[in-house]
Protein backbone atom coordinates (compact mmCIF):
# COMPACT_ATOMS: atom_id res chain seq x y z
CA UNK A 1 0.00 0.00 0.00
CA UNK A 2 0.67 3.52 -0.17
CA UNK A 3 -0.19 6.25 1.55
CA UNK A 4 -0.85 9.57 -0.10
CA UNK A 5 -1.70 12.96 1.81
CA UNK A 6 -3.72 15.86 -0.13
CA UNK A 7 -2.38 19.21 0.22
CA UNK A 8 -3.32 22.35 -1.06
CA UNK A 9 -5.01 25.27 -0.41
CA UNK A 10 -8.52 25.97 1.30
CA UNK A 11 -11.56 25.15 -0.37
CA UNK A 12 -9.59 23.85 -3.53
CA UNK A 13 -11.36 20.51 -3.19
CA UNK A 14 -8.80 17.95 -1.34
CA UNK A 15 -11.76 16.27 0.23
CA UNK A 16 -14.33 16.56 -2.51
CA UNK A 17 -11.97 14.88 -4.87
CA UNK A 18 -11.01 12.26 -2.03
CA UNK A 19 -15.04 11.27 -1.66
CA UNK A 20 -14.99 11.31 -5.62
CA UNK A 21 -11.93 8.55 -5.34
CA UNK A 22 -12.85 6.50 -2.70
CA UNK A 23 -16.54 7.33 -1.93
CA UNK A 24 -15.50 8.16 1.42
CA UNK A 25 -16.39 11.31 2.78
CA UNK A 26 -12.94 12.34 4.83
CA UNK A 27 -14.65 15.02 6.63
CA UNK A 28 -15.41 12.42 9.53
CA UNK A 29 -17.37 15.75 12.02
CA UNK A 30 -20.96 17.08 11.77
CA UNK A 31 -19.37 20.78 11.95
CA UNK A 32 -17.07 19.92 8.91
CA UNK A 33 -19.63 18.58 7.43
CA UNK A 34 -21.73 21.57 7.87
CA UNK A 35 -19.44 24.55 7.21
CA UNK A 36 -17.98 22.36 4.34
CA UNK A 37 -14.37 22.86 5.73
CA UNK A 38 -12.05 20.08 6.90
CA UNK A 39 -10.77 21.12 10.23
CA UNK A 40 -9.13 17.64 11.44
CA UNK A 41 -7.44 15.09 9.39
CA UNK A 42 -9.72 12.84 7.53
CA UNK A 43 -8.96 9.20 6.14
CA UNK A 44 -10.43 7.04 3.20
CA UNK A 45 -8.73 4.10 0.75
CA UNK A 46 -9.10 2.44 -2.63
CA UNK A 47 -7.98 0.28 -4.91
CA UNK A 48 -6.98 1.74 -8.49
CA UNK A 49 -7.39 0.12 -11.62
CA UNK A 50 -4.07 -1.86 -11.56
CA UNK A 51 -5.60 -3.52 -7.95
CA UNK A 52 -3.08 -1.16 -5.90
CA UNK A 53 -4.12 0.12 -2.42
CA UNK A 54 -3.67 3.54 -1.60
CA UNK A 55 -4.91 5.28 1.44
CA UNK A 56 -5.62 9.23 0.97
CA UNK A 57 -4.84 11.40 4.71
CA UNK A 58 -6.57 14.10 3.84
CA UNK A 59 -6.01 17.32 5.35
CA UNK A 60 -7.22 20.96 5.93
CA UNK A 61 -6.01 24.02 3.92
CA UNK A 62 -7.03 26.69 6.16
CA UNK A 63 -3.93 27.82 7.80
CA UNK A 64 -5.62 27.75 10.96
CA UNK A 65 -5.20 24.45 11.17
CA UNK A 66 -2.07 24.13 9.75
CA UNK A 67 -1.05 22.01 12.82
CA UNK A 68 -3.28 19.78 11.77
CA UNK A 69 -2.39 19.31 8.19
CA UNK A 70 1.44 18.91 9.60
CA UNK A 71 0.12 16.28 11.93
CA UNK A 72 -1.01 14.25 8.81
CA UNK A 73 1.78 14.46 6.44
CA UNK A 74 5.00 13.33 8.23
CA UNK A 75 5.31 9.64 6.87
CA UNK A 76 3.28 9.75 4.11
CA UNK A 77 4.52 8.37 0.58
CA UNK A 78 3.78 10.57 -1.45
CA UNK A 79 1.33 13.90 -2.38
CA UNK A 80 -2.09 14.44 -4.07
CA UNK A 81 -1.30 18.27 -4.61
CA UNK A 82 -4.80 19.93 -5.12
CA UNK A 83 -4.98 23.68 -6.75
CA UNK A 84 -8.30 24.97 -8.07
CA UNK A 85 -8.59 25.81 -11.64
CA UNK A 86 -10.55 29.05 -10.50
CA UNK A 87 -8.52 30.74 -7.78
CA UNK A 88 -4.82 29.15 -9.04
CA UNK A 89 -2.12 29.39 -6.98
CA UNK A 90 -2.75 30.82 -3.50
CA UNK A 91 -0.91 31.44 -0.27
CA UNK A 92 -1.46 27.82 1.74
CA UNK A 93 -0.99 25.92 -1.93
CA UNK A 94 2.92 27.94 -1.32
CA UNK A 95 3.40 26.99 2.52
CA UNK A 96 2.26 23.68 1.76
CA UNK A 97 4.59 22.88 -1.43
CA UNK A 98 7.17 24.27 0.99
CA UNK A 99 6.21 21.81 4.23
CA UNK A 100 5.96 18.88 1.90
CA UNK A 101 9.87 19.71 0.26
CA UNK A 102 11.13 20.09 3.75
CA UNK A 103 9.91 16.56 4.85
CA UNK A 104 11.64 15.23 2.12
CA UNK A 105 8.79 14.15 0.10
CA UNK A 106 9.53 12.75 -3.37
CA UNK A 107 6.19 12.13 -5.28
CA UNK A 108 2.92 13.22 -6.14
CA UNK A 109 0.38 14.01 -8.33
CA UNK A 110 -1.19 17.68 -8.98
CA UNK A 111 -4.86 18.02 -9.49
CA UNK A 112 -6.16 20.54 -11.00
CA UNK A 113 -10.04 20.58 -9.83
CA UNK A 114 -13.12 22.64 -10.61
CA UNK A 115 -12.07 22.36 -14.28
CA UNK A 116 -15.82 22.35 -14.83
CA UNK A 117 -15.81 26.37 -13.57
CA UNK A 118 -13.58 27.19 -15.76
CA UNK A 119 -13.24 27.59 -20.27
CA UNK A 120 -10.32 25.96 -22.00
CA UNK A 121 -8.68 29.15 -22.05
CA UNK A 122 -8.02 30.08 -18.73
CA UNK A 123 -7.37 26.01 -17.62
CA UNK A 124 -4.77 25.76 -20.01
CA UNK A 125 -3.46 29.29 -18.06
CA UNK A 126 -4.43 27.87 -14.97
CA UNK A 127 -2.02 24.92 -16.11
CA UNK A 128 1.27 26.50 -17.09
CA UNK A 129 0.82 29.18 -13.97
CA UNK A 130 0.65 25.78 -11.78
CA UNK A 131 3.57 24.22 -13.86
CA UNK A 132 5.56 28.08 -13.26
CA UNK A 133 4.68 27.60 -9.06
CA UNK A 134 5.82 23.46 -9.08
CA UNK A 135 9.40 24.17 -11.08
CA UNK A 136 12.56 23.68 -9.39
CA UNK A 137 10.66 21.50 -6.67
CA UNK A 138 9.76 17.85 -6.12
CA UNK A 139 6.45 18.32 -8.15
CA UNK A 140 8.39 20.37 -11.37
CA UNK A 141 7.94 16.91 -13.42
CA UNK A 142 4.48 16.12 -11.72
CA UNK A 143 1.57 15.43 -14.46
CA UNK A 144 -0.92 17.81 -13.83
CA UNK A 145 -5.00 16.48 -14.43
CA UNK A 146 -7.77 18.42 -14.75
CA UNK A 147 -10.44 17.25 -12.99
CA UNK A 148 -14.16 17.81 -12.15
CA UNK A 149 -14.74 16.10 -8.77
CA UNK A 150 -18.57 16.68 -8.95
CA UNK A 151 -19.37 15.24 -12.25
CA UNK A 152 -16.55 13.21 -12.37
CA UNK A 153 -14.62 14.44 -15.18
CA UNK A 154 -11.24 13.60 -15.20
CA UNK A 155 -10.84 11.31 -12.39
CA UNK A 156 -10.31 7.79 -14.72
CA UNK A 157 -7.20 9.90 -16.09
CA UNK A 158 -6.64 10.55 -12.66
CA UNK A 159 -6.92 7.36 -11.31
CA UNK A 160 -4.03 6.10 -14.22
CA UNK A 161 -2.16 8.67 -12.74
CA UNK A 162 -2.14 7.71 -9.09
CA UNK A 163 -1.78 4.06 -10.36
CA UNK A 164 1.78 4.97 -12.12
CA UNK A 165 2.65 7.49 -9.09
CA UNK A 166 2.06 4.18 -6.78
CA UNK A 167 4.32 2.24 -9.29
CA UNK A 168 7.23 4.96 -8.93
CA UNK A 169 6.92 5.60 -5.32
CA UNK A 170 9.14 2.92 -3.66
CA UNK A 171 7.65 1.31 -0.96
CA UNK A 172 8.05 2.67 2.86
CA UNK A 173 11.64 0.75 3.87
CA UNK A 174 11.37 -2.10 6.63
CA UNK A 175 14.28 -1.32 9.24
CA UNK A 176 13.10 -4.18 11.46
CA UNK A 177 12.02 -0.79 14.04
CA UNK A 178 8.87 -0.16 13.62
CA UNK A 179 6.93 3.40 14.63
CA UNK A 180 3.68 4.57 14.31
CA UNK A 181 2.92 8.20 15.10
CA UNK A 182 -0.31 8.16 16.04
CA UNK A 183 -3.02 10.80 14.83
CA UNK A 184 -5.95 9.73 16.53
CA UNK A 185 -6.57 7.82 19.80
CA UNK A 186 -10.00 5.95 20.76
CA UNK A 187 -12.04 4.36 23.38
CA UNK A 188 -14.27 2.18 21.86
CA UNK A 189 -16.40 0.75 24.81
CA UNK A 190 -15.25 -2.39 26.14
CA UNK A 191 -12.32 -2.83 24.16
CA UNK A 192 -8.90 -1.48 25.40
CA UNK A 193 -7.41 1.43 23.55
CA UNK A 194 -7.65 2.06 19.55
CA UNK A 195 -4.87 3.95 17.94
CA UNK A 196 -4.51 4.43 14.19
CA UNK A 197 -1.58 6.09 11.99
CA UNK A 198 0.63 5.57 9.40
CA UNK A 199 3.41 2.69 10.11
CA UNK A 200 6.66 3.01 9.01
CA UNK A 201 9.79 1.25 9.92
CA UNK A 202 9.26 -2.42 10.48
CA UNK A 203 6.63 -4.61 10.96
CA UNK A 204 3.62 -5.18 13.80
CA UNK A 205 2.10 -8.68 14.58
CA UNK A 206 -0.75 -9.46 16.47
CA UNK A 207 -0.03 -9.93 20.50
CA UNK A 208 3.41 -7.78 20.12
CA UNK A 209 4.65 -5.79 23.21
CA UNK A 210 5.18 -2.34 21.83
CA UNK A 211 6.22 0.60 23.88
CA UNK A 212 4.84 4.11 23.23
CA UNK A 213 6.73 7.52 24.48
CA UNK A 214 7.01 9.54 25.45
CA UNK A 215 6.29 7.90 29.01
CA UNK A 216 7.78 4.74 28.20
CA UNK A 217 4.22 2.69 28.37
CA UNK A 218 4.32 -0.69 27.64
CA UNK A 219 1.31 -2.11 26.14
CA UNK A 220 0.11 -5.33 23.64
CA UNK A 221 -1.51 -5.54 20.56
CA UNK A 222 -4.83 -7.28 20.87
CA UNK A 223 -5.50 -6.49 17.30
CA UNK A 224 -4.63 -4.60 13.84
CA UNK A 225 -7.01 -3.37 11.60
CA UNK A 226 -5.91 -2.39 8.03
CA UNK A 227 -7.73 -1.45 4.98
CA UNK A 228 -11.17 -2.08 7.24
CA UNK A 229 -10.22 -5.46 7.74
CA UNK A 230 -8.21 -7.52 10.87
CA UNK A 231 -4.83 -8.72 10.05
CA UNK A 232 -2.23 -11.05 11.93
CA UNK A 233 0.47 -8.36 11.08
CA UNK A 234 1.20 -5.42 9.00
CA UNK A 235 4.36 -3.97 7.25
CA UNK A 236 5.86 -0.77 6.91
CA UNK A 237 3.96 1.89 4.62
CA UNK A 238 0.39 0.99 5.54
CA UNK A 239 -2.30 3.35 7.72
CA UNK A 240 -3.18 1.01 10.27
CA UNK A 241 -5.48 0.85 13.93
CA UNK A 242 -3.85 -0.94 16.46
CA UNK A 243 -6.14 -2.15 19.01
CA UNK A 244 -3.73 -1.89 22.47
CA UNK A 245 -4.28 -3.37 25.80
CA UNK A 246 -2.46 -2.15 28.48
CA UNK A 247 -2.88 1.55 28.23
CA UNK A 248 -5.35 3.91 28.74
CA UNK A 249 -6.56 6.26 26.38
CA UNK A 250 -6.20 9.24 28.52
CA UNK A 251 -2.19 8.47 29.13
CA UNK A 252 -1.78 8.89 25.21
CA UNK A 253 -2.48 11.59 22.45
CA UNK A 254 -1.85 12.16 19.11
CA UNK A 255 1.65 12.89 18.46
CA UNK A 256 2.72 10.21 20.51
CA UNK A 257 4.56 7.19 18.89
CA UNK A 258 4.03 3.71 19.25
CA UNK A 259 7.37 1.46 18.77
CA UNK A 260 9.01 -1.97 18.98
CA UNK A 261 10.29 -1.86 22.66
CA UNK A 262 14.44 -1.60 22.70
CA UNK A 263 14.81 -0.73 19.59
CA UNK A 264 15.13 3.35 20.22
CA UNK A 265 16.41 5.41 22.47
CA UNK A 266 14.22 8.61 23.43
CA UNK A 267 15.69 11.93 23.27
CA UNK A 268 14.66 15.06 24.44
CA UNK A 269 17.31 16.99 22.59
CA UNK A 270 18.87 16.37 19.13
CA UNK A 271 21.13 18.22 16.14
CA UNK A 272 19.77 18.59 12.95
CA UNK A 273 20.02 20.86 9.61
CA UNK A 274 17.86 23.66 9.22
CA UNK A 275 16.98 24.56 5.78
CA UNK A 276 15.76 28.14 6.76
CA UNK A 277 12.95 29.26 3.71
CA UNK A 278 14.32 31.87 0.91
CA UNK A 279 11.08 33.97 1.46
CA UNK A 280 10.91 34.54 5.24
CA UNK A 281 11.98 38.36 5.47
CA UNK A 282 14.10 38.09 8.57
CA UNK A 283 17.18 35.91 10.18
CA UNK A 284 16.82 33.24 12.21
CA UNK A 285 18.06 33.05 15.90
CA UNK A 286 17.34 31.35 19.14
CA UNK A 287 15.18 34.12 20.05
CA UNK A 288 11.58 33.40 19.31
CA UNK A 289 9.22 30.77 20.26
CA UNK A 290 9.58 27.57 18.30
CA UNK A 291 7.20 24.96 17.22
CA UNK A 292 8.70 21.71 15.80
CA UNK A 293 6.65 19.36 14.10
CA UNK A 294 7.77 16.10 13.88
CA UNK A 295 6.21 12.98 13.15
CA UNK A 296 2.45 13.92 13.96
CA UNK A 297 4.12 15.51 16.87
CA UNK A 298 3.92 19.20 17.36
CA UNK A 299 5.79 20.75 20.41
CA UNK A 300 7.49 23.59 21.65
CA UNK A 301 11.53 23.68 21.30
CA UNK A 302 14.34 25.57 22.21
CA UNK A 303 17.06 26.29 19.66
CA UNK A 304 20.15 27.28 19.27
CA UNK A 305 22.38 27.82 16.03
CA UNK A 306 25.41 25.87 15.96
CA UNK A 307 28.58 27.63 14.26
CA UNK A 308 26.68 30.58 14.13
CA UNK A 309 24.71 33.77 15.33
CA UNK A 310 21.93 33.34 12.96
CA UNK A 311 21.03 32.12 9.76
CA UNK A 312 19.74 34.32 6.82
CA UNK A 313 16.51 33.32 4.40
CA UNK A 314 17.86 30.90 1.69
CA UNK A 315 20.15 29.71 3.54
CA UNK A 316 21.15 26.20 6.06
CA UNK A 317 23.24 25.53 8.58
CA UNK A 318 23.01 23.06 12.08
CA UNK A 319 20.78 23.84 15.20
CA UNK A 320 20.44 22.15 18.21
CA UNK A 321 16.80 21.62 19.69
CA UNK A 322 15.96 21.19 22.93
CA UNK A 323 12.15 19.07 23.52
CA UNK A 324 10.07 19.30 26.57
CA UNK A 325 9.80 15.38 26.41
CA UNK A 326 11.71 12.91 24.99
CA UNK A 327 10.87 11.01 21.82
CA UNK A 328 11.82 7.89 19.90
CA UNK A 329 13.80 9.77 16.67
CA UNK A 330 16.82 8.82 14.75
CA UNK A 331 18.84 10.36 12.47
CA UNK A 332 17.15 10.83 9.17
CA UNK A 333 13.67 11.92 10.81
CA UNK A 334 12.22 15.21 9.01
CA UNK A 335 11.12 18.19 10.74
CA UNK A 336 9.47 21.56 9.89
CA UNK A 337 10.09 24.71 12.19
CA UNK A 338 7.22 27.09 12.81
CA UNK A 339 7.62 30.52 14.77
CA UNK A 340 4.24 30.83 16.81
CA UNK A 341 4.62 34.46 17.98
CA UNK A 342 5.17 35.21 13.87
CA UNK A 343 3.14 32.62 12.84
CA UNK A 344 4.94 31.37 10.47
CA UNK A 345 7.10 28.48 8.59
CA UNK A 346 10.45 29.08 9.44
CA UNK A 347 12.05 25.78 7.76
CA UNK A 348 12.96 22.62 8.48
CA UNK A 349 15.59 19.79 8.13
CA UNK A 350 16.99 16.58 8.89
CA UNK A 351 17.70 14.77 12.16
CA UNK A 352 22.03 14.85 12.32
CA UNK A 353 22.32 13.08 15.59
CA UNK A 354 19.86 12.44 18.55
CA UNK A 355 22.22 12.42 21.48
CA UNK A 356 25.15 15.56 21.02
CA UNK A 357 27.83 14.93 23.49
CA UNK A 358 29.79 17.57 21.92
CA UNK A 359 28.65 21.66 23.31
CA UNK A 360 27.08 23.53 21.08
CA UNK A 361 29.61 26.27 20.38
CA UNK A 362 31.94 23.17 19.10
CA UNK A 363 29.14 20.84 18.04
CA UNK A 364 29.35 20.28 13.55
CA UNK A 365 27.18 17.61 13.32
CA UNK A 366 26.45 15.55 9.91
CA UNK A 367 24.95 11.67 9.87
CA UNK A 368 28.32 9.93 9.37
CA UNK A 369 29.19 7.24 11.72
CA UNK A 370 32.23 8.15 12.43
CA UNK A 371 31.42 11.61 14.01
CA UNK A 372 29.50 9.73 16.63
CA UNK A 373 32.29 7.09 17.25
CA UNK A 374 34.78 9.42 16.87
CA UNK A 375 33.34 11.92 19.56
CA UNK A 376 32.68 9.07 21.71
CA UNK A 377 35.88 7.02 21.63
CA UNK A 378 34.98 3.45 22.44
CA UNK A 379 30.84 2.44 21.78
CA UNK A 380 29.36 -0.76 22.45
CA UNK A 381 27.61 -1.50 19.35
CA UNK A 382 24.12 -1.87 20.52
CA UNK A 383 23.89 1.42 21.81
CA UNK A 384 25.99 2.52 18.24
CA UNK A 385 22.87 1.18 16.50
CA UNK A 386 20.53 3.08 18.36
CA UNK A 387 22.07 6.78 17.72
CA UNK A 388 22.00 5.66 14.50
CA UNK A 389 19.69 3.17 13.49
CA UNK A 390 22.68 1.26 11.35
CA UNK A 391 24.24 -1.30 12.93
CA UNK A 392 28.21 -1.91 11.66
CA UNK A 393 30.54 -4.97 12.97
CA UNK A 394 32.48 -4.32 16.45
CA UNK A 395 35.96 -3.41 15.76
CA UNK A 396 37.04 -5.74 18.64
CA UNK A 397 34.55 -7.43 21.63
CA UNK A 398 31.58 -5.38 21.28
CA UNK A 399 33.60 -2.46 20.72
CA UNK A 400 33.60 0.20 18.30
CA UNK A 401 36.61 2.72 17.95
CA UNK A 402 38.24 4.85 15.23
CA UNK A 403 41.70 2.86 14.31
CA UNK A 404 44.09 5.77 16.24
CA UNK A 405 42.14 4.71 19.59
CA UNK A 406 42.69 1.82 19.02
CA UNK A 407 46.47 2.14 18.42
CA UNK A 408 46.90 3.92 21.15
CA UNK A 409 44.93 2.29 23.53
CA UNK A 410 46.89 -0.95 22.35
CA UNK A 411 50.04 0.87 22.58
CA UNK A 412 48.54 1.87 26.26
CA UNK A 413 47.90 -1.27 27.71
CA UNK A 414 51.04 -2.94 26.32
CA UNK A 415 53.18 -0.51 28.41
CA UNK A 416 51.16 -1.03 31.64
CA UNK A 417 51.55 -4.71 31.21
CA UNK A 418 55.01 -4.27 30.48
CA UNK A 419 55.65 -2.59 33.91
CA UNK A 420 53.74 -4.74 35.91
CA UNK A 421 56.48 -7.16 34.96
CA UNK A 422 56.49 -10.73 36.82
CA UNK A 423 53.47 -10.22 38.77
CA UNK A 424 51.02 -9.04 35.82
CA UNK A 425 48.42 -6.26 35.41
CA UNK A 426 45.09 -6.87 37.16
CA UNK A 427 42.31 -6.96 34.93
CA UNK A 428 39.95 -5.73 36.95
CA UNK A 429 41.33 -2.57 37.26
CA UNK A 430 40.92 -1.67 33.81
CA UNK A 431 37.92 -0.50 31.50
CA UNK A 432 35.69 -2.80 29.70
CA UNK A 433 37.62 -2.03 26.30
CA UNK A 434 40.64 -2.33 27.74
CA UNK A 435 40.09 -6.01 28.65
CA UNK A 436 39.21 -6.35 24.96
CA UNK A 437 42.20 -4.80 24.09
CA UNK A 438 44.43 -7.38 25.98
CA UNK A 439 42.83 -10.80 24.62
CA UNK A 440 43.97 -9.40 20.80
CA UNK A 441 47.38 -8.62 22.74
CA UNK A 442 49.85 -11.25 20.68
CA UNK A 443 52.83 -11.91 23.23
CA UNK A 444 50.34 -11.54 26.74
CA UNK A 445 49.58 -14.32 28.14
CA UNK A 446 45.87 -13.80 30.82
CA UNK A 447 45.96 -16.02 33.56
CA UNK A 448 43.63 -15.76 36.98
CA UNK A 449 42.77 -12.69 36.28
CA UNK A 450 46.36 -11.15 35.50
CA UNK A 451 47.79 -10.19 32.03
CA UNK A 452 51.74 -10.82 31.68
CA UNK A 453 54.31 -10.45 29.15
CA UNK A 454 54.40 -14.04 27.44
CA UNK A 455 58.29 -14.33 27.62
CA UNK A 456 58.00 -13.58 31.56
CA UNK A 457 57.52 -17.06 33.56
CA UNK A 458 54.60 -16.51 36.18
CA UNK A 459 57.16 -17.23 39.22
CA UNK A 460 54.12 -19.36 40.86
CA UNK A 461 53.69 -21.89 38.00
CA UNK A 462 56.78 -23.72 39.47
CA UNK A 463 56.47 -22.63 42.87
CA UNK A 464 58.71 -24.85 45.26
CA UNK A 465 55.34 -25.34 47.57
CA UNK A 466 53.09 -26.24 44.13
CA UNK A 467 55.80 -28.62 43.41
CA UNK A 468 55.82 -30.49 46.81
CA UNK A 469 52.17 -30.33 46.99
CA UNK A 470 51.25 -31.70 43.65
CA UNK A 471 54.42 -34.50 44.63
CA UNK A 472 51.77 -35.87 47.60
CA UNK A 473 49.10 -36.13 45.41
CA UNK A 474 45.70 -37.76 47.10
CA UNK A 475 47.86 -37.43 50.41
CA UNK A 476 49.95 -34.39 50.50
CA UNK A 477 52.04 -33.71 53.49
CA UNK A 478 53.08 -30.44 54.71
CA UNK A 479 55.86 -28.80 56.46
CA UNK A 480 54.62 -27.25 60.31
CA UNK A 481 56.19 -23.45 58.46
CA UNK A 482 54.27 -23.31 55.47
CA UNK A 483 54.50 -19.68 53.89
CA UNK A 484 51.29 -18.18 54.39
CA UNK A 485 51.79 -15.74 51.80
CA UNK A 486 52.78 -18.19 49.03
CA UNK A 487 49.66 -20.44 50.41
CA UNK A 488 47.72 -16.90 49.53
CA UNK A 489 48.66 -16.61 45.92
CA UNK A 490 48.42 -20.09 44.56
CA UNK A 491 45.11 -20.66 45.95
CA UNK A 492 43.85 -17.19 44.36
CA UNK A 493 45.28 -18.04 41.35
CA UNK A 494 43.85 -21.75 41.32
CA UNK A 495 47.04 -23.89 41.53
CA UNK A 496 46.31 -24.78 44.84
CA UNK A 497 42.73 -25.88 46.24
CA UNK A 498 42.13 -25.46 50.23
CA UNK A 499 39.80 -26.94 52.00
CA UNK A 500 39.74 -28.62 55.27
CA UNK A 501 43.09 -26.96 56.39
CA UNK A 502 43.79 -29.31 53.56
CA UNK A 503 46.40 -27.99 50.52
CA UNK A 504 45.71 -30.19 47.19
CA UNK A 505 47.28 -29.40 44.07
CA UNK A 506 44.47 -28.52 40.76
CA UNK A 507 46.01 -31.58 39.47
CA UNK A 508 45.25 -33.79 41.93
CA UNK A 509 41.60 -32.42 42.04
CA UNK A 510 41.61 -33.33 38.53
CA UNK A 511 42.79 -36.56 38.89
CA UNK A 512 40.04 -36.97 41.72
CA UNK A 513 37.46 -35.98 39.28
CA UNK A 514 38.53 -38.76 37.01
CA UNK A 515 38.45 -41.47 39.71
CA UNK A 516 34.89 -40.43 40.65
CA UNK A 517 34.14 -40.59 36.84
CA UNK A 518 35.23 -44.15 36.45
CA UNK A 519 33.95 -44.78 39.77
CA UNK A 520 30.66 -44.20 38.48
CA UNK A 521 31.05 -45.90 35.31
CA UNK A 522 30.81 -49.16 37.27
CA UNK A 523 28.59 -47.88 39.93
CA UNK A 524 25.84 -45.76 37.94
CA UNK A 525 23.86 -45.53 41.47
CA UNK A 526 26.47 -44.14 42.81
CA UNK A 527 30.04 -44.50 45.20
CA UNK A 528 30.42 -44.77 49.34
CA UNK A 529 33.15 -42.51 50.60
CA UNK A 530 35.13 -45.76 51.13
CA UNK A 531 34.58 -46.84 47.92
CA UNK A 532 36.73 -43.77 46.55
CA UNK A 533 39.50 -44.10 49.57
CA UNK A 534 40.08 -47.61 48.53
CA UNK A 535 40.44 -46.44 44.84
CA UNK A 536 42.43 -43.21 45.52
CA UNK A 537 44.07 -44.70 48.58
CA UNK A 538 43.21 -41.64 50.50
CA UNK A 539 42.32 -41.92 54.52
CA UNK A 540 39.09 -40.73 55.37
CA UNK A 541 40.98 -37.08 56.27
CA UNK A 542 41.82 -36.80 52.82
CA UNK A 543 38.85 -38.54 50.90
CA UNK A 544 36.39 -36.10 52.63
CA UNK A 545 37.99 -33.26 51.74
CA UNK A 546 38.81 -34.07 48.57
CA UNK A 547 35.00 -35.34 48.00
CA UNK A 548 33.69 -32.22 49.24
CA UNK A 549 35.53 -30.04 46.71
CA UNK A 550 34.25 -32.37 43.80
CA UNK A 551 30.85 -31.55 45.20
CA UNK A 552 31.62 -28.25 45.17
CA UNK A 553 32.53 -27.79 41.67
CA UNK A 554 29.46 -29.87 40.40
CA UNK A 555 31.62 -32.63 39.57
CA UNK A 556 29.50 -34.81 41.97
CA UNK A 557 26.34 -34.61 44.09
CA UNK A 558 25.42 -36.23 47.31
CA UNK A 559 22.75 -37.87 47.51
CA UNK A 560 22.13 -40.04 51.05
CA UNK A 561 25.44 -41.72 51.55
CA UNK A 562 26.33 -42.28 47.55
CA UNK A 563 27.89 -39.51 45.48
CA UNK A 564 26.16 -39.44 42.12
CA UNK A 565 27.33 -38.17 38.56
CA UNK A 566 26.99 -33.89 38.34
CA UNK A 567 26.83 -31.65 35.94
CA UNK A 568 30.61 -31.45 35.50
CA UNK A 569 31.47 -35.10 35.58
CA UNK A 570 34.13 -35.09 33.07
CA UNK A 571 34.00 -37.88 30.53
CA UNK A 572 35.83 -40.64 30.50
CA UNK A 573 36.68 -42.88 27.28
N1 LIG B 1 -17.82 22.69 -9.44
C1 LIG B 1 -16.92 22.08 -8.68
N2 LIG B 1 -16.96 22.29 -7.37
C2 LIG B 1 -16.04 21.65 -6.60
C3 LIG B 1 -15.08 20.78 -7.17
N3 LIG B 1 -14.30 20.31 -6.15
C4 LIG B 1 -14.81 20.85 -5.03
N4 LIG B 1 -15.84 21.65 -5.28
C5 LIG B 1 -16.59 22.43 -4.30
O1 LIG B 1 -15.68 23.28 -3.63
C6 LIG B 1 -16.03 23.42 -2.26
C7 LIG B 1 -14.84 23.05 -1.39
O2 LIG B 1 -14.53 21.70 -1.56
P1 LIG B 1 -13.78 20.85 -0.46
O3 LIG B 1 -13.56 19.51 -1.07
O4 LIG B 1 -14.44 20.92 0.82
O5 LIG B 1 -12.43 21.66 -0.41
P2 LIG B 1 -11.17 21.33 0.53
O6 LIG B 1 -9.96 21.59 -0.26
O7 LIG B 1 -11.31 19.97 1.08
O8 LIG B 1 -11.31 22.40 1.67
P3 LIG B 1 -10.54 22.39 3.07
O9 LIG B 1 -10.42 20.99 3.45
O10 LIG B 1 -11.35 23.16 4.00
O11 LIG B 1 -9.23 23.01 2.80
C8 LIG B 1 -17.22 22.51 -2.04
O12 LIG B 1 -18.39 23.28 -2.07
C9 LIG B 1 -17.17 21.56 -3.22
O13 LIG B 1 -18.44 21.10 -3.60
C10 LIG B 1 -15.07 20.60 -8.57
O14 LIG B 1 -14.25 19.90 -9.16
N5 LIG B 1 -16.03 21.28 -9.29
MG1 LIG C 1 -11.24 19.38 2.95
Amino acid sequence: MRVVATAGHVDHGKSSLVMALTGTDPDRFEEEKRRGLTIDLGFAHTRLPSGAAVSFVDVPGHVRFLRNMLAGVGGVDACLFVVAATEGWKPQSEEHLRILELLGLRHGVIAMTKRDLVDDEWSEIAALEIADHVEGTFLGSAPIVAVDSLSGTGLDELRATLDVLVSDTPPSADRGRPRLWIDRVFAPKGSGTVVTGTLTGGQLHRDDLVRIEPGAHTARIRSIQTLGSSVEQIGAGNRVALNLNGVSHDEIARGHAVVSPDRWRPTDRFDASLDVLATLDHDVSRRGAYLAYIGSRELPVKMRVLGAEALAPGTAGAVRLFLPDALPLLPGDRYVLRESGRDETVGGGEVLDIAPVTRASRARPDRSIERVVAERGWVDVDELELLTGISVDPTIGRWVTTPGLMAETRQRVTAAIEQAGELGLELAGLDEYERAVVETLDDVTVEAGRARPADVIDPFDDHPLAAMVLAGGFTPELPGDVDRLAVRELTRRGVLVERDKLLFHRDTVAAAAVVAAELLASEPDGFTVAQFRDRTGASRKYALPLIAELDARGVTRRRDDFRIAGPRLPAID
